[in-house]
């Protein structure tokens, strides 16, 4: 069997998504994501100048072997745009390989090691009446874990609260829009929330907060401190995170849970975080770490330390990333929850799956692959939309992390 083909897809049903189908001779076809939000048409051009002529008339079922040609391979490493462009080759193949065998690709990737996956959706409102809410809907729905996000008082706008509460979603301008940001004014909203969360749903829901790589080491250390009697599942981003030393010190503070990665690309991103065990659980994502293949590199390396896993899982990454993750979620031995932001009906429309939704877990497809697919007639419906991510500045205007 040979690669045939391969079409690199980009449409925006609700929000723009890079699709890459491949397509073999004997007529097998595979999907792989390649959506880097706000930065979508270079991962296309990457794909359709750089990768596809290479593909043409490779053996789809040499996943490593492919995967070491675009990486080693390429000379220049590492980076969002190459990583997003080898993953969407590797979930590709990776559905290929599942549908020769006829096999789901979660059983490919050892068998299932629990019953369901644990997924934790967002509640977000500007204030602490409408949140609480909001989590309760949550609850309503089956969640067993909820990300909580609130609006900071005397600041216009805040990271994770959108205009519509089920489909938050930051990408909302061709220019980016900019906000507006202060650290003092979000150290003494956020504790609060919190009390008032635990006060109403008791010890057992688990909680979660996105930082959003806002804080410096010593502040996030105090949040967290000041967050430990509500006992979050964790805290994400506290700060960004090129230099991992600085984990340390937010570490030698505090006991609560720290979750890091959306933003990595490779296992060099996380290493010493993960060896040092300076973190509970790496982030990363199928599409922006490198396809399954180096993903399940990296939480295999985290198993030996402790750290879980917790897959991104936002509205940016299409359902066939969601799809991906679900496999490898719930195969692998040191699995810890699965952000699952609902897409649009529009984006469930262009993209048929399988995964289902019940009682606060995911369940990965049954069907062989992936179990997902893009309709190119629903996708051609839907043009490019050039959008970009929003850019923060602090009070005086110096431009600070979004
Ligand atoms: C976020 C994302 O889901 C998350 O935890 O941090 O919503 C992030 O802002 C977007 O994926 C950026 O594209
Ligand atoms: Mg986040």
């Amino acid at each position: 069997m040979r690669i045939a083909e391969a079409r690199v897809i980009v449409t925006c049903p609700g929000r723009n998504f890079v699709t890459l189908k491949i397509i073999t001779d004997e007529g097998a076809t595979g999907v792989g994501d390649a959506t880097l939000n706000g930065r979508e048409l270079a991962v296309a051009s990457y794909l359709r100048e750089h990768v596809v002529p290479a593909l043409l008339g490779r053996d789809p079922a040499m996943i490593e072997d492919t995967w070491q040609y675009l990486y080693q391979g390429a000379y220049w490493r590492r980076g969002p745009v190459t990583m997003s462009a080898i993953a969407a080759v590797d979930m590709a193949l990776w559905d290929i390989k599942g549908k020769v065998a006829g096999l789901p690709v979660y059983q490919l990737l050892g068998g299932r090691s629990r019953a369901g996956v644990t997924v934790y959706g967002h509640a977000n409102a500007e204030t602490v009446d409408e949140v609480l809410v909001e989590v309760g809907r949550y609850v309503d729905m089956g969640y067993r874990a909820v990300r909580v996000q609130t609006g900071v008082p005397g600041l216009t706008t805040t990271y994770g609260v959108g205009g519509d509460r089920m489909f938050y979603e930051p990408a909302d301008a061709a220019i980016a829009t900019e906000v507006e940001w202060s650290t003092e004014r979000y150290l003494a909203a956020v504790p609060p929330v919190f009390a008032r969360v635990r006060d109403e749903f008791g010890p057992h829901l688990r909680l979660l907060h996105d930082v959003h790589h806002r804080l410096t080491p010593i502040e996030a250390a105090r949040l967290g401190r000041s967050l430990e009697p509500y006992a979050l599942t964790w805290l994400e981003d506290p700060v960004r995170a090129e230099l991992q030393e600085g984990f340390r010190l937010i570490r030698q503070h505090t006991t609560t849970p720290l979750a890091v990665g959306e933003v990595f690309n490779t296992i060099w991103d996380c290493q010493r975080l993960i060896s040092e065990q300076l973190i509970d659980y790496i982030r990363t994502s199928v599409v922006h770490a490198g396809g399954l293949t180096h993903l399940r590199r990296i939480f295999d390396f985290a198993s030996l330390y402790h750290v879980r896993s917790g897959s991104h899982g936002a509205t940016d990454l299409s359902p066939v990333s969601l799809a991906a993750a679900l496999h490898l979620d719930i195969s692998i031995p040191n699995f810890g929850l699965q952000e699952y932001m609902r897409h649009t009906r529009a984006t469930d429309t262009a993209f048929p799956h399988t995964y289902r939704f019940e009682a606060g877990y995911l369940h990965p497809a049954e069907e062989p692959g992936l179990g997902v697919d893009l309709d190119e007639q629903v996708a051609a419906q839907y043009p490019y939309q050039p959008a970009a991510l929003p850019v923060n500045r602090l009070e005086d205007r110096t431009i600070h992390s979004w």
